[in-house]
């Protein structure tokens, strides 16, 4: 019954809107700004500066965005809120688009008025316990009190991997992470749980990181990507596209380094299609022809984005991952610009 209203409500907002305020490119080139949506600070994905400076791979996205859109990635203003109520934020347009460790799933996608975009981090949920306990698997969790966000995956498969494995737990919740990270390290909770790339930023702001481990189980599949309300077909392309032409531009190999050069000669038609020297695709989208020369000149190409947050930022390795390129053995694959 809960769920019926709350779905209710979530789609009531998305329908309610004119039809001229779905036209979300002509809206943000109106205002001037982007208005993308981040979470709390998390390092690696969605950090902030003392100085109120935004950055991180899901930064870099609305950063993208921008881009593609003005020629400039400086064109967002960040909303942060959290998990518990980003969909809603969505949904009433405070926001363009979500971009913030977001897990694609059945339920979101056809009962609350979004659309997922891509998948551009392939994530899984793991649990993190203090080295000292001794636990070394998540099979040893019986009994345990584990803390879990609100208003996520993560809570839902959490009770369905203590049901499959027949075993007991007590959640300790929050929709605040800070707040939930703090009764962990305070002993509140005997396990974190979330999506273990989620664990590892965490994990790095922490002051004795060496103190904590990430169990080896991964215990779901968390796709991660952009969302954009549904409904705006236009829109969900441009954010699809930009996403898709930043793997493709890795795949390529144009970098921020060489895209200037590369576009004034391209090496081949995949990179002159990429960056606008051939055909029409980003004219199509109400874009200009070299949309893309100024989303890598500004953010890089994925490997780029992929090195500076999460590989330095917060210490994942890409090799051997399920976000390696699909030509070194990962699943990152975008659909061809063509
Ligand atoms: N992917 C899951 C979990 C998302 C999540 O919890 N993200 C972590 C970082 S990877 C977090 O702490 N986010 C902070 C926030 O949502 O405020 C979902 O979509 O429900």
């Amino acid at each position: 019954m809960k769920k019926t209203i709350l779905t209710g409500a979530l789609l009531g907002a998305a329908a309610a809107l004119p039809a001229a305020a779905q036209d979300t490119l002509a809206t943000v080139k109106e205002r001037g700004m982007l208005n993308c949506q981040v979470g709390l600070p998390t390092p690696g994905f969605y950090a902030l500066a003392d100085d109120g400076t935004w950055s991180g791979m899901d930064v870099d996205m609305c950063r993208a965005v921008s881009a593609a859109i003005f020629g400039d990635p400086d064109m967002v203003e960040y909303q942060s809120v959290t998990s518990a109520v980003r969909f809603t934020a969505l949904a009433n347009a405070e926001s363009d688009m979500l971009s913030r460790t977001t897990t694609w799933t059945a339920v979101r996608d056809t009962q609350l008025g979004l659309d997922f975009t891509l998948v551009n981090f392939y994530d899984g949920q793991g649990f993190l316990v203090p080295v000292d306990s001794g636990i070394t698997s998540a099979l040893d969790l019986d009994g345990a009190t584990v803390c879990v966000l609100t208003g996520t995956t993560t809570e839902l498969n959490l009770a369905d991997y203590f049901r499959a494995n027949e075993m007991e737990f007590t959640p300790v919740t929050n929709e605040n992470v800070n707040v939930l990270v703090e009764t962990y390290l305070g002993g509140g909770c005997d396990a974190y749980t979330n999506d273990k790339s989620g664990l590892a930023a965490r994990r790095s702001a922490f002051p004795d990181p060496e103190a904590h481990v990430i169990l080896p189980e991964t215990v779901s599949k968390e796709p991660l990507g952009p969302v954009v309300r549904q409904g705006d077909d236009a829109w969900a392309n441009i954010v699809r596209w930009v996403g898709f032409g930043l793997i493709n531009a890795e795949e390529l190999g144009v970098t921020s380094e060489n895209v200037a050069e590369m576009a004034a000669n391209p090496p081949s038609p995949n990179v002159a299609r990429l960056l606008g020297a051939e055909g029409n695709i980003g004219e199509e989208m109400g874009l200009e022809p070299d949309f893309m020369v100024d989303v890598i000149s500004a953010v890089g190409n994925y490997g780029e984005m992929y090195e500076r947050h999460i590989e330095t930022g917060i210490g994942i390795p890409r090799a051997g991952s399920l976000n390696a390129m699909w030509t070194e053995g990962g699943i990152l694959y975008a659909p061809p610009f063509r």
